[in-house]
């Protein structure tokens, strides 16, 4: 039957060349779904958003293992599901003419409880389980790690005390605008800020640290800092190896993981006192949230203190 039709076919593509043609539609790629069975274990939950960071293990034909953000579509079980807590769900992976379009995490179920000790609340009396967190609180010292600036200087956190210190991670070849570009644009927002009041700009210090030292020399940072508009010392470009990260990245919550191309993080900003310890910590599901006006109260609140 084609075989009858296929000299008509030629004669109209013919046709069509020879005349003015409408654009020829492009062919509709193949779009199909695949379901892999997600596994991995539980490193945050935003209760607020649905939003659960999970270390997984490799999705053959789809994914290394990694650190990411997920929100399972099914939320029913969501308060089950806690911090250590090794998981499992479907995810379905859809893809158009074999491109990733999208991913979701249709439900999540908890296979394994993280260990949970017990802590007791002697003022109301009750006893509720929780989970030490390996994550800083606010008024604990940050761990000292060293780095090297744009500038090609040795530079440890250490070094920066008696300053409000705003901390963050980036690497400058990140192709997700809403991440590290998203993070240099708001600390640019915020160096504009701390500059505009002579006192906040001698107490205050902006630090971008690079989590890929096998490609951001303090060269490549340089050029970076030039581009977003980054002048020492108030705002500071640095670059720190994995040992070195590996003393701070757990306790500040900062989880990145090399990829052929391209490097899988959370994003993690720290304000840290001029005495060296914790203020706020924006990282995992909330470190996109903060915002460079609230991040300036914090900051002005700490200046003040600092001025006394
Ligand atoms: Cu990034």
């Amino acid at each position: 039957m084609h075989l009858r039709h296929l000299p008509l076919t030629l004669l109209l593509v013919t046709l069509g060349c020879s005349s003015a043609p409408p654009k020829p539609a492009a062919p509709e790629p193949a779009v199909e779904t695949t379901t892999y069975t997600l596994k991995g274990v539980v490193r945050e939950v935003d209760a607020k958003t649905g939003v659960v960071t999970i270390a997984h293990q490799e999705l053959p034909g789809f994914m290394k293992a990694m650190t990411m953000d997920f929100t399972p579509k099914d939320k029913t079980n969501l308060d089950e599901v806690g911090v250590g807590d090794e998981v499992e769900g479907p995810l379905d992976v859809t893809r158009s003419g074999g491109l990733v379009k999208e991913y979701n995490l249709r439900s999540l179920e908890v296979m394994q409880p993280a260990p949970r000790t017990l802590k007791l609340d002697f003022g109301s009396g009750t006893a509720a389980l929780a989970v030490k967190p390996s994550v800083l609180s606010p008024g604990e010292l940050v761990p000292d790690f060293a780095m090297t600036t744009q500038d090609g200087t040795a530079l440890k956190l250490s070094d920066l005390r008696g300053k409000v210190v705003v901390l963050t991670f980036i690497y400058t070849r990140c192709p997700l605008p809403d991440y590290c570009p998203a993070v240099d644009k708001k600390f640019r927002e915020l160096a504009d800020s701390v500059k505009s009041v002579k006192s906040r700009s001698q107490a205050v210090r902006l630090l971008s640290v690079s989590f890929d030292p096998e490609h951001d020399t303090p060269e490549t940072l340089r050029k970076h800092a030039a581009m977003q508009g980054a002048i020492p010392p108030v705002w500071t470009y640095a670059v720190a190896s994995h040992d070195e990260l590996r003393k701070v990245a757990e306790r500040l919550g900062l989880v990145y993981g090399p990829m052929p191309n391209e490097i899988r993080h959370n994003l993690c900003t720290a304000l840290i006192a001029a005495d060296g310890t914790l203020v706020r910590l924006d990282s995992g599901a909330s470190g996109k949230a903060w915002t460079p006006a609230e991040m300036l109260k914090s900051i002005n609140s700490q200046v003040a203190g600092f001025q006394k």
